[in-house]
């Protein structure tokens, strides 16, 4: 079955004294064992007390490079510090950079990438909505969530989309790629479900579509 390799990475948080900053996020595209399909970012770029205009143009840059410079396409979604950092208006749009345009689930296709992503922004800061709860079903390899969320809150006590282990599961996804808690924390291995964590580059290959 075909493969679809994927590194991704979540909570930079820029700004923030913990962050392991822009130069690791460089460092640890260019040290990559694997060349990926594409770049997966699960949320929170901007610390939202401590990002300043050059945290913005930094995290801009950084999405610039791998679009332009790795040529890779990069999927990713809003976290509840990048809202309440209030830089969101000013990211443009960039070629490559997909993400959800509203704020319900989307399914966001990737010329040449043969996954379907189901993704959702973060849009208040804290998010405790119930949506996820819609997250489609599916029957088929391919398919990959992409989400900034508390889960069941285990592991924080900040509330973001709130959700279960077990209905994430019961998605049928080939992976679940999460953001907001900073500890990686595997909650399933296969399918894998789980926080990327902060300064973590996660390698993975997943089914194709169809
Ligand atoms: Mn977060």
């Amino acid at each position: 079955m075909a493969t679809v390799r994927l590194l991704a990475f979540a909570d930079l948080h820029l700004g923030k004294k913990k962050s392991p900053g822009v130069q690791w996020a460089y460092e640890s595209l260019a040290g990559a064992a694997i060349r990926p399909d594409a770049i997966v970012f699960t949320g929170d770029l901007l610390d939202k007390k401590k990002a300043t205009e050059a945290d913005l143009a930094d995290g801009i840059a950084l999405f610039r490079h791998i679009t332009r410079d790795l040529t890779l396409p990069l999927v990713h979604v809003w976290g509840n510090h990048d809202v309440g950092s209030g830089m969101i208006p000013r990211f443009p749009d960039l070629p490559g950079v997909h993400r959800p345009r509203g704020d319900g689930i989307e399914e966001i296709r990737v010329p040449g990438v043969p996954l379907l992503f189901h993704a959702a922004n973060v849009v208040a800061d804290p998010d405790p909505r119930d949506l996820l709860k819609d997250l489609p079903r599916v029957n088929e390899p391919g398919h990959v969530g992409v989400l900034h969320t508390e889960v069941e809150g285990q592991y924080t006590k900040n509330p973001c989309l709130p959700t279960t282990q077990e209905h994430l599961l019961s998605r049928g996804y080939g992976a679940c790629l999460l953001g907001h808690v900073h500890s990686p924390v595997v909650l399933n291995d296969d399918p894998w479900i789980g926080w990327i964590g902060m300064g973590e580059m996660l390698e993975i290959d997943i089914p194709a579509l169809g």
